[in-house]
């Protein structure tokens, strides 16, 4: 996209609802800080996210780490994303043919599709499996990331991967709404697909296994992603969770500002 446009611009002229909504949330509570808790015990998982869910515009999960999951995380999940204004995002990383993702995004323990805003899949399988996902998801007004970058060294998510992979979501645009990537996708002024990067950190540049952090400046600013995704910056050290996450929407915030400013919105 060559236009810059602020997130309540976009917001207007979304076609997707999923994006509207949550291009409106950005606006209306000036955060694009999404916290990734990728812990294993549901109190923790909930005080997490009820502790972040002020500064947060998405909360990111992993529900099959749960040590003791139960159906009751994921009502008091919901109840949080109420209270604090924020959607859930389960980062499944759906990975099969349509007939079987189907299934896994709908049935089973979790029963994703009942509760989760968002979820994402990676587009090696081919198409099928954005039709299998939108099946179970689009009545329900869910919306789908699919993965054309991954963070970490060494991904194979590059060259005419990710382009087959931007492809394949225009071809969907009533329920693929955006990537999970580490620069802006968009080719023309008419395309405003959203991009939620994680691998974002400030204070280090990895984790000894593979994951690669880029600063919010770096991430907003220099590539163009719409949000950033922050997991262990925030929640590492248990103590300082609440002022993680005020430094990361901070950060996050004064990065679009920056942004708006370069292009006089
Ligand atoms: P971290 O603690 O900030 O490194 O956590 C990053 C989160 O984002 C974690 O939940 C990963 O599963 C997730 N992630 C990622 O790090 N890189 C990717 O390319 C994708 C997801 Br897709």
């Amino acid at each position: 996209m060559n236009t810059f446009k602020t997130y309540g611009e976009r917001a207007k002229a979304h076609s997707n609802a999923c994006a509207r909504s949550l291009l409106e949330l950005m606006e209306r509570k000036h955060t694009n800080l999404s916290v990734a808790v990728d812990v294993t015990k549901k109190a923790e998982l909930l005080s997490i996210a009820d502790a972040v869910g002020p500064y947060v515009c998405v909360l990111k999960t992993h529900i099959d780490i749960v040590d003791d999951f139960d159906q009751d995380l994921v009502h008091q999940l919901e109840q949080l994303a109420k209270k604090h204004d924020f959607l859930i995002f389960e980062d499944r990383k759906f990975a099969d043919i349509g007939n079987t993702v189907k299934h896994q995004y709908g049935n089973g323990i979790y029963k994703i599709a009942s509760w989760s805003h968002i979820t994402n899949a990676h587009t090696v399988p081919g198409e099928g499996i954005i039709q299998g996902l939108k099946d179970v998801g689009l009545p329900l007004g869910r919306g789908l990331l699919l993965l054309a970058e991954m963070s970490s060294k060494g991904a194979l998510t590059k060259g005419d991967y990710t382009t087959e992979s931007v492809a394949m979501a225009r071809r969907h645009q009533d329920f693929v709404f955006g990537f999970i990537a580490q620069q802006q996708m968009n080719q023309t002024d008419d395309e405003d697909f959203l991009v939620l990067t994680p691998g974002v950190g400030l204070d280090i540049k990895g984790d000894g296994m593979g994951q690669q952090y880029r600063t919010p400046r770096e991430v907003i600013v220099d590539s163009g992603c719409d949000v950033i995704i922050v997991g262990r910056g925030i929640y590492g050290n248990p103590d300082q969770v609440q002022e993680q996450s005020a430094r990361y929407r901070d950060a996050g915030w004064a990065a679009y500002l920056e942004r708006c400013q370069q292009h006089g919105s």
